[in-house]
């Protein structure tokens, strides 16, 4: 997907006249750069959430680098998911791909997209792997394209303000799972903060360097798996006070943080879901609400 593009490329994507476009420029509706020459340039994450805010009607989604527009947003939640989840059973990147980029281009934040369409599928693709109705390779071709596909999210989300607060993430060791913690990212990033997953498997005292080093306003450790408890409660110990002496709060979510783990260590906050995260990401930006 290419960065910037001209107000003819998009006024051609919303089927409106070029000068409708620069006078949405003008009023400062759409971001936009001048070149060298004095022609615009529009970055393409800004003409996005013009979109995304107005509610404009993509005539030519393709011109921006988006897949047709199915109107298959206004389904319910459930036919939703489960078209997701033949899409990612049967491998149909695109399938998939018009799912999640038809949610997003009618205003539904990312969290919304992960929390009740992405995580339920994969729900179900996991029960059906236990009942032995897929195969192994499906499931994990299906999280190959959910990750590009948050690759995707992420390129297209507005880029965090200037002074934005900062924040990084990861799983430990013992826990494979990265599509939550790329979730999180996108949250993060899309409530306007500068978040970076830094991925899967970290032995504890590596994040704790990270979070030395990097001084983040909020630490996120996600946890899917928790093989040894007494050993996860000494590592996220490790962390939680890490994030206290460098001034980060230190939030925690994930399916293996039931309730007995989670009296057992400490933390800033827990987050059942990506939804929880959110309320949370805007109340602590600065003026709060947001
Ligand atoms: C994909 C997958 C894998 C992949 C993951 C690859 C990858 N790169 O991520 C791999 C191949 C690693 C894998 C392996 C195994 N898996 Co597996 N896997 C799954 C599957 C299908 C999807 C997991 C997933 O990504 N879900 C999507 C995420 C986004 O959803 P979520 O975890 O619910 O997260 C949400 C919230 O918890 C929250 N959240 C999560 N973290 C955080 C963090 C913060 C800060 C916040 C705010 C929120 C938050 O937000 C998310 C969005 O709503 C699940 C099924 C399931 N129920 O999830 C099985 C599942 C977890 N796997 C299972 C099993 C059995 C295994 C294996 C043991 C299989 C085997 N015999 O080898 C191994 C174990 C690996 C290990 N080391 O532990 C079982 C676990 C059963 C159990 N009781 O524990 C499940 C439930 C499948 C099933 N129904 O049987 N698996």
């Amino acid at each position: 997907m290419k960065e910037l593009i001209s107000p003819k490329q998009v006024a051609l994507a919303l089927g409106v006249s070029e000068a409708s476009l620069k006078r949405w420029c003008d009023k400062g509706l759409i971001p936009a750069i001048r070149t060298a020459g004095g022609h615009r340039r529009l970055p393409i994450n800004g003409v996005i959430h013009f979109i995304r805010q107005t509610g404009q009607h993509l005539v030519r989604p393709e011109v921006l680098g988006l897949p047709p527009i199915t109107g298959q947003t206004t389904a319910a939640k459930d036919s939703l998911k489960a078209l997701l989840r033949e899409a990612l059973e049967s491998g149909n990147e695109d399938q998939a791909r018009r799912v999640v980029m038809n949610l997003f281009m009618s205003g539904r934040k990312a969290y919304e997209i992960c929390d009740s369409i992405i995580a339920p599928a994969f729900h179900e693709i996991g029960d059906r792997w236990q009942h032995g109705e897929i195969e192994i390779y499906q499931e994990r071709r299906g999280v190959e394209i959910v990750s590009r596909l948050l690759h995707e999210l992420r390129l297209i989300l507005p880029p965090p303000p200037e002074g934005a607060l900062t924040a990084i993430g990861a799983t430990l060791e013992s826990d494979p799972y990265s599509l939550a913690t790329s979730m999180v990212e996108a949250t993060l990033l899309e409530a306007g903060w500068a978040a970076r997953s830094y991925g899967c498997g970290h032995p504890a005292a590596t994040l704790a360097a990270a979070i030395e080093d990097m001084r983040p306003s909020l630490f996120w450790l996600s946890a899917s798996v928790i093989r040894d408890v007494s050993i996860f409660v000494e590592e996220s110990r490790l962390l939680y006070e890490t994030a206290l002496s460098c001034g980060s709060a230190f939030v925690v979510g994930g399916r293996a943080l039931v309730p007995e783990i989670r009296c057992q260590i400490g933390y800033s906050a827990f987050c059942d879901t990506l939804g929880h995260l959110w309320g949370l990401a805007m109340a602590l930006r600065p003026g709060g609400g947001g």
